[in-house]
């Protein structure tokens, strides 16, 4: 009895984690593809500034470790400019896909 009442117990907590975890996955982008897509708020394909920041702060909450290093150190301009390549002042999916 003793056994299977903690079976219970374990099932519900896991249940309680998968709420926990569907709910948070709708309040935040799920990925890198998302995250684009919210932060690139004219929907012009590319990042300015502003919209890097944006998507910068979502891969921290997402737990990218470089995204939570320039949030943490507020480097985003630097972050910038290593990531626009082609030098045009924004930051194109090609050139967050050549990111790791
Ligand atoms: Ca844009
Ligand atoms: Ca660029």
């Amino acid at each position: 009895m003793k056994k299977s009442r903690s079976v219970s117990h374990a099932l519900i907590a896991a249940g309680t984690a998968l709420l926990f975890a569907s709910l948070t996955a709708h309040a935040a982008p799920k990925n890198q593809r998302e995250a684009f897509i919210v932060a690139d708020r004219n929907g012009d394909q590319v990042l300015d500034a502003a919209e890097l920041k944006t998507f910068l702060d979502h891969m921290a909450d997402l737990g990218n470790s470089q995204a939570k290093k320039v949030r943490m150190l507020g480097i985003y301009s630097v972050a910038m400019r290593t990531i626009d390549a082609n030098g045009d002042g924004v930051a194109s999916v090609t050139e967050l896909k050549a990111q790791k």
